[in-house]
């Protein structure tokens, strides 16, 4: 494979926001450019925060080890994130902390061990650091683990009740070209927010969504973007009820174009289910879908009557909720009725409280037209939330570094981890059963970070104290890395070889190291290898070989599996595949990827002959599933549920701003913040954070000010944009600024006799304001999307952002 580059060569690589050539500096050690992929029509921005990576001042350079941990032992401690470090040789590193592992197994059992170890990391089939780590623990006799993701935790969880698992709905959407040609009305709640369409977990190929929604738009689909940002669908604006009550068939060239209904966060559900009273109160419905393929109809519809509530969920009914005129709802119920209709709803919907509900609605609502299954018409899930849904993926499935099984039957759904350290032996409710939790002694952590993607994290950081140990892998001093006992510098993907690639871009891509090691950095690999044999199990973790070896063997098995053993799925021809050299060679092997998708025509076709994996094998708009679980935040139909943070509540009268907290647009998570394109935006050196003129007016806060954001759990410092493409009273600060709490001692005493409270994150992490708490008793997944808060302009001294500034 790779010899290291020279300086001006390039070699060609992947990260999981496209594909490129990286070429060196004079010296060799760091990127200096990157050029995208030929094969890519609309390359990410983020390839801009790749050059000069490497060698960033944050990297960790050497292992580094909490001093109270060293000095005192494992063991409880508030040091945690406040301590300073030693840093003593690897190979001391590696024999304390295999003294450790081999304790808390001893001492409690390995379900003492999380290793969840939730995160994106880098791409790469071999190097994924998860993957790594899971292996490994598994090797050790098993952990305790996490279930779902912090990106569709709920859908992951309610989806297979209702329709088809989340994975259906994504790898299988219509693709865009169906849609272009078929649909002539595409309602998306949450939009299309194309600046997410970048990224695909893996390695991504091309991007083919800005251009399927231009031929979508182009051949003249009225789109509408129901959503606070209207942003979220590039050039969508707000239209008159007129732009609704076009009657026959659509007038493309006079008609095409987006609306925007900016509609009040987090009430959906309401004006789902009062599009659903239109369609049912106007003889709109398509009954004889409802009857052929769906179950529970009548007991949903009796839900939106008022017959079983005693409330009607009329369209005056939503407009109260959800501040959209109720003339709208009934001119959008209409349009959506006389027209091939595709209903889409963004992940981030359900990244909230109750974020089953709005994706049963608006499976409901899409049920009600009638069109699942038909080309350009139907149900749909994700559009715009990442490169996937509307690709034409391949059918094959990709080269994996096998795990093996991990004996402990501990897990938690992955965004209950502080329930997890405050509760240890309390119960928790996951998709009817009941569990505890365990009593976790030593965590372990490699390719996440915490501290960026969990809630609340105030309440995070005390829970960690609690620990014996916490062990970080990762090539940055990250937030979690400082608060770690023992963190072990990983390399990144630019440090080593490996194959990229996802399924949704039909294309494995080589990634060829580009510059040797960074100081002592060590690949996953190698450091998970050291402490394997140090435990007695080395040769059970490598089976003898190095990485080198490893990609080899993965290829080699996977090609010999799809081509000579041709285990293809049904309906798949094998394909031919060349062998790796040439695969490098070449830079990637394209692989055959599937025609045009209408998803769930199958099933549309012949309901009895290819059936949903439901269990009644039909949509279900009434789960006895669920309704056995008897769970009060997760009713057995879609349901209005007043979220705990809104605008309508009462909350709002001291919290009277609705928080955003979207994915970002110039990173991706919390990767590479201190990358060119995520600098760039930064206002004041914080993150920005929009808000409506009008808001920004009444708190006297102008454009650039820095600005404090707050609730009752935290505080943080951002930097204000104005913008009216945000509804009044909504907030937008995405996620990502690394965790910077305010320290008098790091960053001076001045802002804190101010007035600035200590842990306030001086650099604009929302998280320190979200709560931690479930969508339901039924997923327990992520609500990090929205938060209320109050905002003002900070006047005071203002901290330097040190998040970057390494702590040794
Ligand atoms: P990343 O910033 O991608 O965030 O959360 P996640 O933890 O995945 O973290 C990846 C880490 O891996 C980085 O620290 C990077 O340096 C490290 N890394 C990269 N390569 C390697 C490697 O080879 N080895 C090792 N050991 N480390 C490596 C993302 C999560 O955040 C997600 S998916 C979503 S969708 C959520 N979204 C929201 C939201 O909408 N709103 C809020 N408020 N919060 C959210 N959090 C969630």
């Amino acid at each position: 494979m790779t010899d290291v580059a020279g300086p001006a060569s390039g070699v060609p690589h992947a990260a999981h926001w496209g594909t490129y050539t990286a070429r060196t500096d004079r010296e060799g050690r760091d990127v200096a450019d990157v050029t995208p992929w030929s094969g890519d029509a609309a390359p990410s921005p983020l390839l801009g925060n790749i050059p000069g990576s490497v060698t960033h001042r944050s990297r960790v350079a050497r292992p580094a080890v909490r001093r109270g941990w060293w000095e005192d032992g494992p063991g409880p401690s508030s040091r945690r994130g406040r301590d300073s470090f030693v840093q003593p040789p690897w190979d001391e590193v590696l024999d304390v902390l295999a003294g450790e592992y081999a304790r808390v197994v001893r001492e409690f059992g390995n379900s003492a061990i999380y290793g969840g170890s939730y995160g994106w990391a880098s791409a790469g089939r071999f190097h994924h650091a998860q993957s790594q780590v899971h292996r490994f623990l598994n090797r050790l006799g098993g952990y305790t683990g996490s279930v779902n993701s912090y990106s569709t935790g709920a859908s992951e969880v309610i989806l297979p009740h209702v329709i088809a698992p989340e994975s259906v709905l994504t790898q299988l959407a219509t693709t865009w070209d169906v849609l272009a040609r078929e649909c002539e009305v595409f309602v998306c709640f949450g939009g299309v927010p194309l600046k997410n369409t970048g990224t695909d977990s893996g390695g991504s190929g091309p991007h083919p969504t800005p251009a399927g929604l231009a031929a979508l738009q182009d051949a003249g689909a009225r789109i509408v973007a129901i959503t606070p940002i209207a942003d979220d669908l590039g050039g969508a604006r707000e239209v008159g009820d007129d732009w609704f009550a076009g009657t026959g068939r659509l007038d493309r060239a006079a008609d095409a174009g987006a609306a925007w209904i900016p509609i009040r966060p987090g009430t959906d559900v309401a004006l789902m289910l009062a599009l659903v009273h239109v369609l049912d109160a106007e003889g709109l419905a398509d009954e004889a879908f409802l009857q052929r393929y769906c179950v529970g109809a009548e007991a949903f519809r009796a839900y939106v009557r008022g017959e079983s509530d005693g409330v009607a969920k009329t369209p005056e009914w939503a407009a109260r909720l959800c501040e959209v005129p109720a003339s709208r709802i009934v001119a959008l119920a209409r349009l959506m009725a006389a027209h091939r209709t595709t209903v889409t709803v963004t992940w981030s919907l359900q990244r909230t409280e109750h974020g089953e509900q709005p994706l049963w609605a608006a499976l409901a609502l899409a049920a009600f037209l009638g069109q699942i299954g038909l080309p350009g018409g139907g149900y749909a899930n994700g559009y715009g939330s990442m490169n996937k849904p509307g690709l034409h993926p391949t059918a094959f499935r990709l080269p994996s570094l096998p795990q093996g099984a991990n004996p402990v039957t501990d897990f938690i759904p992955v965004a209950r981890v502080t329930d997890m350290l405050e509760r240890p032996g309390g119960t928790f409710t996951y998709d009817g059963g009941t569990y505890t939790y365990p009593d976790i002694r030593l965590m372990v952590w490699a390719g996440g970070n915490p501290f960026h993607h969990h809630q609340d994290l105030g309440r995070l950081r005390r829970a960690l104290g609690g620990l014996d140990t916490l062990v970080v892998h990762d090539p940055y001093w990250t937030p979690l890395a400082r608060h770690a006992d023992v963190v072990l510098p990983s390399t990144t993907s630019l440090e080593r070889d490996d194959l990229a690639g996802t399924r949704a871009s039909g294309r494995l891509g080589v990634m060829a190291a580009a510059v040797p090691r960074h100081e002592q950095a060590r690949d996953d690999y190698d450091i998970l290898a050291a402490l394997a044999e140090r435990l007695g199990f080395g040769e059970a973790f490598t089976e003898g070989r190095d990485a080198r070896q490893w990609i080899e063997h993965l290829y080699d098995t996977w090609r010999e599996d799809l081509t000579r053993r041709r285990i293809v799925p049904p309906g798949a021809e094998a394909p031919t595949l060349p062998d790796l050299a040439q695969v490098w060679e070449a830079g990637g092997v394209e692989l055959p990827t599937m025609g045009p998708i209408v998803a769930f025509a199958d099933f549309r076709r012949d309901p009895s002959a290819h059936p949903l994996p439901t269990p009644s094998g039909r949509i279900e708009l009434f789960s006895d599933v669920i309704k056995g679980y008897d769970l009060p935040d997760c009713p057995p139909h879609p349901t209005w549920l007043e979220p705990t943070e809104w605008l309508g509540g009462e909350g709002a009268r001291r919290w009277p701003l609705h928080l955003v907290a979207n994915q970002p647009r110039t990173r991706l998570h919390s990767q590479l913040d201190h990358g060119a394109t995520s600098q760039a935006s930064k206002v004041a050196g914080r993150e920005p954070i929009r808000l409506h003129p009008v808001d920004a007016a009444a708190r006297g806060i102008g454009c650039g000010d820095v600005v404090r954001v707050f609730t009752d759990r935290g505080a943080c410092l951002a930097g204000a944009v104005l913008s009216d493409a945000l509804r009044p009273g909504v907030v937008q600060l995405s996620t990502g600024a690394w965790f910077d709490p305010y320290d008098p001692a790091r960053h001076g005493p001045e802002a804190g006799a101010a007035g600035l409270a200590e842990g306030t994150c001086v650099h604009g992490n929302p998280n320190v304001l979200t709560a931690d708490r479930g969508t339901s008793g039924l997923a327990q997944a992520c609500t990090g999307q929205h938060v209320l808060v109050e905002i003002e302009r900070w006047d005071g001294p203002v901290p330097p952002v040190l998040a970057f500034d390494p702590p040794v």
